[in-house]
């Protein structure tokens, strides 16, 4: 039952200081012209491009390296109209009833509602699950930090889809089980993230958003 460690050798990366510099520099400039996009064009995106994000993705950390993650990918024309139609019934549900007072007033500057064309606009969906458990000779066996390492994975995701020069989204339809339902997903599987992946409109709007800044978000111990 015991497993010894087997290490092998890594050839990490190392640059110069003010390699390290620079090269913070342009990934920090990069994240920051990224915008969450609501307008997608219909434009087509080679798989080749999905399957290269989606195992960037897939390199992250994760609780004893358990990679406890499942990505959908969804092309058909038919599963995304009907994600759109029921991602579009429980948002209408939300928004007229579910969230609080306060949640819309919040959601106000995004200009949101419960429609949600571009589930059918674009040429892709990612719907990221999260794998609770394995099935392991038919025993149950736990994954760890389970929220950790798919959250993690989902901002790697996000990251390559913006350096690519793409458009996404981070869309939680809530409740999403409907998910489980359209994509035919076990038990130990639950749907944890939606990313419509796309061009970006022609012409697109976001809301005038502005970012935290370094001292509102550190607190340095020196
Ligand atoms: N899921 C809804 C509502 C929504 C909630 C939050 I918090 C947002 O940051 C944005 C939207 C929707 O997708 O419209």
């Amino acid at each position: 039952m015991n497993q010894k460690p087997r290490f092998i050798s890594h050839e990490p990366l190392r640059f110069e200081e003010k390699e390290i510099i620079s090269r913070s520099k342009e990934l920090l400039e990069l994240a920051q012209k990224r915008r969450s996009i609501r307008e997608f064009s219909d434009k087509d995106i080679p798989f080749e491009v999905i399957k290269n994000v989606i195992m960037t993705a897939s390199s992250a950390p994760s609780g004893a390296h358990k990679q406890p993650w499942t990505f959908c990918v969804v092309r058909s024309s038919e599963i995304k109209r009907q994600i759109r139609a029921a991602a579009e019934k429980e948002e209408k549900e939300s928004y007229e009833g579910r969230m609080s007072e306060q949640w819309l007033k919040d959601l106000e500057p995004f200009g949101t509602d419960w429609r949600k064309p571009f589930l059918e606009t674009v040429p892709w969906i990612i719907v990221v699950f999260k794998r609770a458990f394995e099935y392991e000779n038919g025993e149950k066996h736990q994954n760890y930090y389970v929220n950790e390492s798919v959250g993690i994975a989902c901002g790697m995701l996000i990251n390559a889809i913006h350096n690519a020069g793409l458009a996404t989204l981070t869309h939680t339809p809530s409740p999403m089980n409907f998910l489980t339902k359209i994509l035919d997903r076990p038990d130990n599987e639950r749907p944890y993230l939606l990313l419509p992946v796309g061009h970006p409109a022609q012409e697109i709007k976001v809301p005038d958003l502005k970012r935290k800044s370094f001292e509102e978000v550190v607190k340095v111990f020196d």
